[in-house]
């Protein structure tokens, strides 16, 4: 078992020390922080969501796996934010109204923000209304709606039409994502962008503040 397929067997098992411990260990030993998340965390939390599908894994037992690749990307937090690097941009996101997920969404910020944006995360199961207001508050470039149901993708186009109802469309792009959201979506709700990772959520960030 190579190093990354034991921390993905870490997160499966929910071992939330070990998992913090080992990812210290690989990041101790040199390895490369976004490997660590996408070979390591990643991988072991695609294969709960797979497992779960399947009915051998049960809500409680996701939990703990979601709590592991928490603790495991707090450990590397530091490695990958960036320091002192001038303001990108502002982006205020969040994870849609009805929906708890939020794993993704915070690895959507660190990578904003390791790309020098400035970011406002409202946080998760986020009312439309709550987008709008903070939209006014905080005058961000982009706003960015994460959704992993497709029972709330939805609240996605919501959000958007609130936005133009109070004339606000023009002076924020929307930017969407999350396990089920497509570009076909994205398209269809208006949105002015879609990404299927955190890192092309940055890149996409950087070109529609350009
Ligand atoms: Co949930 N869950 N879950 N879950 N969960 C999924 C999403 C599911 C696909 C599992 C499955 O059945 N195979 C399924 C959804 C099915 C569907 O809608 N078609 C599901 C279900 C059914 C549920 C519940 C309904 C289960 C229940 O209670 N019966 C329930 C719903 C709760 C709710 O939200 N109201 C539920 C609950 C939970 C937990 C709380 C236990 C936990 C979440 C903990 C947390 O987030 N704090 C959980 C987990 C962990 C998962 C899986 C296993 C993993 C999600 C994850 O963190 N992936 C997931 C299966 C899966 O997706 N493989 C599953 C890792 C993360 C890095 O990837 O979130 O896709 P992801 O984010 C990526 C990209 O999508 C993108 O960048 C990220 C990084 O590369 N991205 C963006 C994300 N947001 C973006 C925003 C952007 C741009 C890119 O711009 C703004």
């Amino acid at each position: 078992m190579s190093k990354y397929q034991e921390l993905a067997q870490l997160v499966i098992d929910g071992d939330i020390q070990r998992v913090e411990a080992m990812t210290k260990k690989l990041l101790d030993a040199g390895e490369d922080p976004l490997e660590i998340i996408n070979e390591g965390l990643i991988a072991g939390i695609n294969e709960v969501g797979i497992r779960f599908r399947d009915g051998e894994m049960f809500v409680p037992e996701m939990m703990r796996s979601a709590r592991a690749m928490k603790a495991g990307m707090e450990v590397l937090k530091p490695a990958i934010a960036g320091a002192d690097i001038p303001t990108a941009g502002k982006v205020v996101i969040g994870t849609v109204k009805g929906d708890l997920h939020d794993i993704g969404k915070n690895l959507v910020i660190m990578m904003l923000e390791s790309s020098g944006f400035n970011v406002v995360d409202l946080g998760i199961d986020v009312p439309v209304d709550k987008f709008v207001r903070a939209v006014k508050e905080h005058s961000p470039q982009v706003l960015g709606l994460s959704a992993l149901l497709t029972t709330t993708m939805p609240v996605m186009g919501e959000v958007i039409s609130a936005l133009d109802k109070e004339n606000l469309r023009g002076s924020v792009k929307v930017i969407v994502g999350g396990a089920p959201v497509s570009q076909e979506f994205a398209d269809e709700i208006g949105a002015d962008g879609y990404a299927p990772d955190a890192a092309s959520a940055a890149e996409l960030c950087k070109q529609l503040v350009n």
